[in-house]
């Protein structure tokens, strides 16, 4: 049994080290939704609400977020008896649609809260096997196919496990073509998140002859049939990031052969009752799952990281270290990687398996609010 009595929402804001451009827009500086859990018995956690700042990845934003969790989502948790944490999707879920990753910040932080109290790893109370994660980075669309190529390589020369670029139409094949020719054998993969269409079809041909580990999101943000249809007259596996937003949307990929690979983002999907499922359903159809990312901090990583220790997360995923991302990170000890690009679980430690550093978050919240049963 659990019961939250005090939700604490924090904005800070936390600027990238380098420029993040994706086929949508681009990124310079997060504004990162950090929550503070507290139980009835006083035992606290943090969590991340992994909403970006504009509605171009999902329709949700921080501001919508805020909204959201402080009308409709702390109400239906705050003071509410919860008999194990696979409870709190279903309750969010009844009559109540959409807002994922509001609902996901709350879901996921009662995991974690339950961890904390039970003096176990997160990764361990998921289900997690595995003690360390192969690690990637994904890179935005860079000024040049020179500068991909340098950066590209850049990445190789830290460790990542695969290389994930981001791509546009008129930004992609001269682009990606260059790195592949500079790196034959490298594991190197694309994401255009959204920015085609079945007229591109040409186009994402010529993408199709650089033997990429897979494609991401090609097609449109909602899109499975399309998709389908795409996955035809491809090579390349496609692999669902922005369609996949519950259970059943991983059981319509499968069922049309939409895709070959899923990218599970917590958030996007609502927690980790429903990563977990989709997880389970794609290990039972041979179907590998990665974790994605939201340019979280350190925070967010840590729930990526307990995810990805489950055993179907075979690939590597968007999870770099936190000096990918930041001049310091709002944990420590900082999430580091091996020089052959390995990410250790935590799991010597309740809960996170990091310590969040309270005092940077308060020097750097520039908006609070204190929600309590
Ligand atoms: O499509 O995977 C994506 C970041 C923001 C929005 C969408 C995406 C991404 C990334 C970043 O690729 C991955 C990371 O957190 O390192
Ligand atoms: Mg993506």
């Amino acid at each position: 049994m659990i019961r939250l009595q005090e939700i604490t929402l924090h904005e800070i804001r936390l600027p990238l080290k380098e420029p993040f451009r994706i086929s949508s827009g681009l990124t310079t500086e997060r504004r990162i939704m950090l929550l503070r859990l507290r139980d009835v018995n006083g035992v606290t956690t943090w969590s991340e609400c992994v909403a970006g700042e504009k509605p171009n990845y999902s329709s949700e934003t921080i501001d919508a977020a805020w909204l959201v969790i402080s009308e409709y989502v702390a109400p239906r948790v705050l003071g509410v008896d919860f008999e194990k944490p696979v409870d709190v999707h279903p309750a969010l879920e009844k009559d109540f649609r959409g807002h994922h990753m509001s609902k996901a910040a709350l879901e996921m932080g009662i995991w974690a809260l339950w961890a904390e109290r039970d003096g176990m790893p997160l990764a361990r109370l998921l289900g997690g096997t595995q003690t360390r994660i192969p690690t990637g980075i994904s890179i935005g669309i860079q000024p040049s196919p020179e500068a991909l190529v340098a950066r590209v390589k850049r990445a190789l020369d830290d460790g990542f496990r695969k290389i994930k670029m981001k791509v546009n139409p008129g930004e992609d094949v001269q682009f990606v073509g260059a790195v592949r020719e500079a790196f034959p054998d490298a594991p190197l993969m694309v994401d255009a998140n959204n920015a085609y269409t079945l007229d591109d079809i040409a186009q994402l041909k010529k993408l199709d002859q650089f033997k990429f580990m897979m494609i991401e999101q090609p097609l449109a943000y909602d899109d499975i049939v399309r998709h389908a249809t795409l996955q035809k007259q491809l090579e390349t596996p496609i692999c669902l990031d922005e369609s996949i937003t519950s259970l059943d949307r991983a059981q319509d990929m499968i069922t049309l052969h939409a895709g070959r690979i899923i990218n599970i983002k917590p958030g996007r999907v609502g927690g980790f009752q429903q990563s977990r499922a989709i997880h389970d359903l794609a290990q039972q159809h041979g179907i590998p799952v990665w974790c994605g990312g939201m340019l979280e901090s350190g925070v967010g990583r840590a729930y990526n990281v307990a995810l990805a220790s489950l055993p179907n997360f075979t690939k590597p995923g968007d999870l770099s270290p936190s000096s990918r991302y930041w001049a310091q990170d709002v944990v420590t000890p900082e999430w580091t990687m091996s020089p052959d690009g390995w990410m250790d679980v935590p799991l010597d430690r309740p809960g996170l398996g990091v310590t969040v550093d309270v005092d940077r978050i308060d020097d750097l919240t520039v908006r609070k609010q204190t929600l309590t049963a």
